[in-house]
């Protein structure tokens, strides 16, 4: 068709040059699809067996015991070559399957290369093996909704990151009918194994899924997925068996990338503080490998507010012969006061700008908040399981939610006050703004878990930093330190004595290269009176531009440019970390699923050494579990791992927080980590938390 408004078109569409820049595929994506990622060496061998690990310790959850009987004895199981004498193992390994694959939960970098790496071991073992992918997550299960996996589909995802090949979804498997579903899918199927691919909740779907279709003869396996890195397994006695999820790597780099360029921007420009919030639903572990990878000037890891002790408080009770209790743990006001701090103090160095990363799941550990998250999941919760209704559809609007709490404060819709939530939890609730209200009230996922990515935690948090910083300004104690070189210049310029006005503009004339201006001169006029008291001006007289200007500078405007980094860095391609990684995850689930393995974890210990030493193994999911609450019950969930504070990666943070906030004199001491790079030399190969928690330290050191 020709196109009369712009006559060049068809030439234009057809020239090569437009072809070959505006083709789909580009020369990055080729060499991804061609890329053969390394393999344990474990797998070279062509009959793999388990080898039962019993030196690893679990202690047994009485409830996991009691529900997961089938499982709940497994133990970790170490992928060996097989013998190769026995030809009955040979023939068991290497027999005709069908094996279902589901994603489940967000995306993560590397999701492809798990299905790549069953599919070439299926493969190898007999290539009349069918794998299936379930479309949409665990609903594909439920509505045997799936597509065969051919090489072609795999070949045109590897190395690629998201979960395209056959998509994701959220959908619990949490009911009995649920449970009856997945099954019949599976035996439709002739399916003799099903690989779950999820985060923490996905493997509790996997190891409640393991114990009931045992007897169906139907194996299933997990895969430890998710970029918010809260996977991470040690055995009782602290032996690493899984350094962290696949995904995590790649999007860490993928938001420490962007991180580091605001760090160019905004100290080239010097105006604005960035805030970046960073995903990671409640563990900080992205928040502290970003900050790792970065060194941004302020970072906030979540674990670490929750041990906050406000010791003047607790000192002045201590002289009062008292506990003052509420001085542990951080609060919303005592956070933004530790955000001002720093603030001021880079200030007070001329530095009024910087980069701030704020965990997604900060909230989680803000005394006052938890409170309220955990009271409205049971409010919600019993609401929705009493009146067999959606408490969101039934009050859709905030204001019907509003009046919805405070009826149950006066014990008008249950005949009685609720336990749960009283007068003076309403009274609080009400002091919040409403956009905070509203995304304390935002719908739970399929799991009863808060939903964190949908509040603006930054917007709650820098208001409350930026009404504290006006009045640190109005109290003459937020200011911008002028450099004295650039007094001294100022001064010599407009012909003025430099020392008479050095001394009644600033208080630590003489000491220091940063000069601040006195906490009583906030205002043109204090700044007059100050200098009319010291008698360098009349009251008709006006004070001398260059005073004027050099007072200006000092005046410090607060500007916040907020990002968050989360569905970006989740869908970014995988670093050569996650392709390796998920390659041989995928490998190591079919050789479980081979080797006759149900209800275990497919993992790679020793991920934080060099690859020679990665080793597959399969962990008991059972083993895992805990009671936590959910949806206001306590229910058997896979425990999650937050940041350890005792770990060398947030110690060395820790140690690092003076340098890194650079509230002095030189250059800041910004990282460049770059992109994320698939070819050519690296010199940071994994996540760089793994490499610090690598490191031992001796006795006594
Ligand atoms: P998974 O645990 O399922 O991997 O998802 C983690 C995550 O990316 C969190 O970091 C984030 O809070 C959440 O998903 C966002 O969920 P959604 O995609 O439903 O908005």
């Amino acid at each position: 068709m020709k196109c009369s408004t712009n006559p060049g078109i068809e030439y234009l569409l057809n020239h090569p040059g437009t072809l070959k820049v505006i083709q789909d595929t580009n020369k990055e994506t080729k060499a991804r699809r061609a890329f053969v990622p390394c393999r344990c060496r474990v797998f070279s061998s062509p009959v793999i067996s388990l080898e039962e690990q019993k030196k690893y310790y679990f202690h047994i959850n009485r409830e996991s015991a009691s529900i997961l009987p089938h499982i709940i004895h497994n133990n970790v199981q170490k992928l060996v070559p097989a013998r190769d004498d026995d030809p009955c193992i040979k023939d068991i390994f290497n027999r005709k399957r069908a094996i279902g694959i589901v994603f489940s939960g967000g995306p993560a970098p590397g999701g492809h290369n798990v299905i790549a790496g069953i599919f070439d071991a299926a493969m190898k073992a007999n290539p009349e093996s069918k794998i299936y992918g379930f479309i949409l997550g665990p609903n594909g299960i439920l509505e045997n909704h799936h597509v065969e996996i051919t090489q072609e589909l795999v070949d045109q995802y590897r190395n690629l990151g998201g979960f395209t090949m056959i998509k994701t979804g959220r959908t619990k498997i949490d009911s009995q009918q649920k449970v009856e579903l997945s099954r019949q899918a599976c035996i439709s199927l002739n399916l003799d194994s099903l690989v779950i691919v999820g985060g923490d909740d996905s493997n509790t779907n996997a190891a409640f899924l393991a114990q009931k279709l045992k007897d169906d003869g139907i194996q299933v396996i997990g895969v430890p997925k998710t970029i918010d890195g809260d996977i991470q397994v040690k055995d009782d006695n602290g032996h690493s068996l899984c350094a962290t999820s696949f995904g995590f790597h790649s999007a860490a780099r993928a938001f420490a990338q962007n991180i580091s360029n605001l760090c160019t921007d905004a100290s080239s420009d010097l105006k604005y503080w960035h805030v970046c919030k960073v995903m990671g639903r409640v563990a900080s572990h992205l928040a502290l490998e970003t900050a790792l990878q970065t060194h941004v000037n302020l970072t906030l890891i979540g674990e670490d507010l929750a041990d906050y002790v406000d010791h003047a408080r607790l000192t002045k009770a201590e002289e009062r012969g008292e506990v003052d209790y509420t001085a542990f743990g951080i609060t919303l006001r005592r956070l933004s006061r530790l955000i001002c701090d720093a603030i001021v103090k880079r200030a007070g160095a001329g530095k009024n700008y910087g980069v701030m990363i704020i965990p997604e799941g900060v909230l989680e550990f803000i005394n006052e908040i938890q409170i309220f998250i955990i009271k409205l999941n049971t409010i919600i919760a019993d609401y929705n399981q009493i009146h067999d209704l959606d408490f969101h559809a039934s009050f859709p609007s905030l204001d019907a939610k509003l009046e919805y709490l405070r009826r149950l404060s006066r014990g008008i819709t249950e005949k009685k006050a609720s336990p749960i939530w009283n007068a003076r939890d309403d009274e609080l609730f009400n002091d919040l703004p409403a956009f905070f209200q509203e995304g304390l009230l935002v719908e739970r996922d399929t799991h009863g878990n808060f939903q964190f990515s949908q509040v603006e935690t930054e917007k709650i948090i820098m208001d409350m930093v930026k009404d504290y910083l006006h009045i640190l300004k109005e109290k003459g104690e937020y200011k911008v330190g002028i450099h004295k070189e650039l007094f001294f210049n100022a001064m010599n310029r407009a012909c003025l004595d430099a020392d008479a006005y050095g001394k009644i503009l600033f208080r630590n004339y003489g000491d220091s290269l940063y000069l601040l201006v006195k906490k009583n001169i906030i205002s043109q006029k204090t700044l007059k009176k100050a200098l009319m008291d010291s008698g360098m001006i009349n009251e008709d007289e006006k004070i001398p531009d260059a005073v004027i200007d050099i007072y200006k500078k000092s005046v410090p405007n607060f500007k916040t440019q907020t990002h968050f980094y989360g569905y970006d860095g989740r869908g970014s391609n995988p670093t050569k970390f996650d392709c390796n990684y998920t390659y041989n995850l995928g490998l190591t689930a079919f050789g479980l699923i081979a080797s006759g393995a149900t209800g275990q974890m497919a993992a790679i210990r020793n991920l934080e050494h060099d690859f020679e030493q990665w080793e597959p193994i399969g962990i008991p999911l059972a083993k895992l579990m805990h009671l936590e609450e959910r949806k206001g019950r306590l229910t058997l969930v896979m425990e999650k791992s937050i940041v350890d504070l005792q770990s060398n990666a947030f110690i060395i943070l820790k140690s690092m927080r003076e340098k890194w906030l650079a509230a002095e004199h030189g250059e800041d001491h910004y990282r460049k980590p770059g992109p994320v790079r698939f070819r050519g030399d690296s010199e940071e190969d994994k996540p760089i938390s793994l490499v610090l928690n690598s490191i031992q330290v001796p006795e006594g050191q």
